[in-house]
């Protein structure tokens, strides 16, 4: 086999092996600001499972309220552990709005929050997080507010783990993490220039 073909064929190689070994992006990152009520929360956009959301508690007030599946089975999601001096509240809540469990600390001495869940079928719902002690409320059409946007005393950035739960939008193609991409297009490239010094080297 002629080498330069052989060498796209691995480059093929490498980029498929990167897609199918499972290296996704499975994380929702806060896009701008999301909202904290009824009609502006966001929407995760994604393909299966999302174990992460990253984003930023950007004043005291601000709070952000994502739309996620529950699968149906044990839901969980925590800040804790992940490298936040936020002292968060998680709260969890129907798509009509009502509060169906809160934490604020883990913990005795754990200022970050846990929340496990089994809800009554799997379906979307709504999570929320804010800084103590903006409080979370149960929201309707009529005060579509989930916080009071009262008491937040910390403000930066936040991750929360998630188990047993989708990206509400389920419909985004895969996207390799960038990371995974950048090794392949290394390795590709120097394959590429070896090939080209190979060849000169034969003339
Ligand atoms: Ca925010
Ligand atoms: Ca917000
Ligand atoms: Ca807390």
């Amino acid at each position: 086999m002629n080498i330069s073909r052989l060498a796209a064929i691995s480059c093929a190689t490498i980029a498929f092996a990167s897609l199918s070994s499972g290296v996704y992006a499975q994380t929702w990152t806060e896009t701008g600001d999301a909202g904290e009520t009824l009609n502006d929360y966001q929407i995760t956009s994604g393909s299966g499972s999302i174990t992460t959301i990253t984003g930023s508690i950007a004043t005291d007030m601000d709070a952000d309220v994502y739309r996620i599946h529950l699968d149906g089975g044990v839901f969980t999601a925590t800040t804790v552990g992940n490298g936040t001096t936020l002292d968060t509240i998680l709260a969890l809540f129907t798509l009509d709005g009502d509060k169906l469990v809160d934490n604020d600390d883990a913990s005795s001495g754990v200022s970050q929050s846990t929340i496990t869940y089994t809800p009554l079928a799997a379906g979307d719902y709504l999570i929320g997080i804010s800084s103590y002690n903006n409080a979370p409320f149960s929201a309707d059409v009529f005060n579509p507010n989930f916080y009071d946007g009262q008491g937040g005393q910390s403000s930066g950035d936040y991750k929360i783990t998630l188990g047993g739960a989708s990206f509400s939008d389920n419909t985004t193609p895969l996207v390799p993490e960038p990371g995974t991409l950048a090794t392949t297009a290394i390795i590709c490239t120097g394959l590429g220039m070896g090939l080209l010094v190979g060849r000169r080297k034969n003339r």
